[in-house]
């Protein structure tokens, strides 16, 4: 069984509204499929979204213990689906959360190696030393590999923000550096790019989608992960171009179609070794074309859904 998970925590972002975007997808559901959601009715998993109207007291981390919290309560509702065997796709606020699903997959998964399809404009592969912007949206992905890229630091962290850190990337990996493969990229700092060399993470840019063909795409992405046991996707919206996807926090120019990415979902939600999704990012209160954003995700999701239950 598919089990939705409504994670709307927007603590990672920057902007304001992240929290809104699976109200935004359920609003949308209502001209295109009025009973999704009673026929997928989610999980909803607690938010801290009070700890917004706190001050801000870790810049390099910013309401990093919120997003902890946020990380063992999404771990839990995911690992204890997947241990009633259900499949977990998971909508939720900001990307900070995919680290919290991603300690949840590896959790219930003891001893199979996990890849991970990252399909985002942004490689979200800072720690507190390295991000710009303090932002933990930024950083879940190098949680998943508890890498601290120290050598690339700019920041001097210390205190509260370093615990909670060191709380969020555990104390060793859930994934191989080398099991990352990213899909649209196109937004990177110098600390990440290091890393994706560094591990030689596999990288798919729109570019290369246009030149060789979604499917060519998907195909090097199982090739690179066919020593995984188990696959985790991640769908940033902000992978889509800003066309499609102006209703996010950090959109980026030349991304996918929202053809070409739900061709891709449709690809990995077919494929046995996906055991869990996740659709994040999704911010209407940034959205200047009505709930364009809203509406093009529940499409996305729908058509995941759909590939997802052809499987049985
Ligand atoms: N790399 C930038 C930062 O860390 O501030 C932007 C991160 C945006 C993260 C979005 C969700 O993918
Ligand atoms: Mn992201
Ligand atoms: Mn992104
Ligand atoms: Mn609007």
């Amino acid at each position: 069984m598919i089990q939705l998970i409504n994670a709307p925590s927007e603590l990672g972002a920057g902007t304001r509204g992240a929290s809104l975007g699976y109200k935004a997808i359920k609003t949308a559901s209502l001209h295109v499929d009025p009973t999704f959601f009673k026929r997928y009715e989610p999980i909803d998993v607690e938010t801290a979204n009070n700890l917004l109207f706190e001050h801000v007291d870790n810049p390099y981390g910013k309401r990093i213990k919120g997003v902890v919290k946020m990380y063992r309560r999404i771990a839990a509702q995911v690992a204890e689906t997947m241990d009633d065997q259900d499949f977990p796709l998971v909508i939720s606020g900001d990307h900070s959360n995919a680290g919290g699903t991603i300690a949840g997959v590896a959790q219930a998964n003891p001893g199979k190696r996990l890849g991970v399809v990252w399909i985002d404009a942004h490689s979200d592969l800072h720690s507190p030393y390295t991000s710009p912007s303090g932002n933990v949206h930024g950083m879940p992905l190098a949680t998943a590999i508890a890498e601290d890229n120290k050598e690339s630091a700019i920041n001097d962290v210390r205190g509260t923000a370093l615990r909670s850190w060191d709380q969020m990337k555990g104390s060793r990996q859930r994934v191989k550096p080398e099991d990352i493969v990213f899909i649209a990229l196109r937004s990177s700092e110098e600390p990440e790019v290091h890393l994706i060399n560094k591990y030689n993470m596999a990288v798919h840019r729109t570019e290369d989608v246009r030149e060789k063909g979604v499917k060519a795409i998907y195909e090097a992405s199982l090739e690179r992960l066919k020593d995984c046991d188990i696959i985790y996707v991640t769908f940033d919206v902000d992978s889509m171009d800003p066309e499609v996807s102006i209703g996010t926090g950090t959109p980026v120019p030349g991304g996918l179609t929202e053809a070409e990415a739900t061709e891709f979902l449709q690809l990995y939600a077919a494929n046995e070794k996906v055991a869990c999704m996740e659709f994040t990012e999704v911010n209407p209160l940034l959205d200047d074309k009505g709930n364009a954003m809203g509406e093009a995700a529940f499409r996305c999701l729908k058509a995941t859904v759909e590939a997802l239950e052809k499987r049985k």
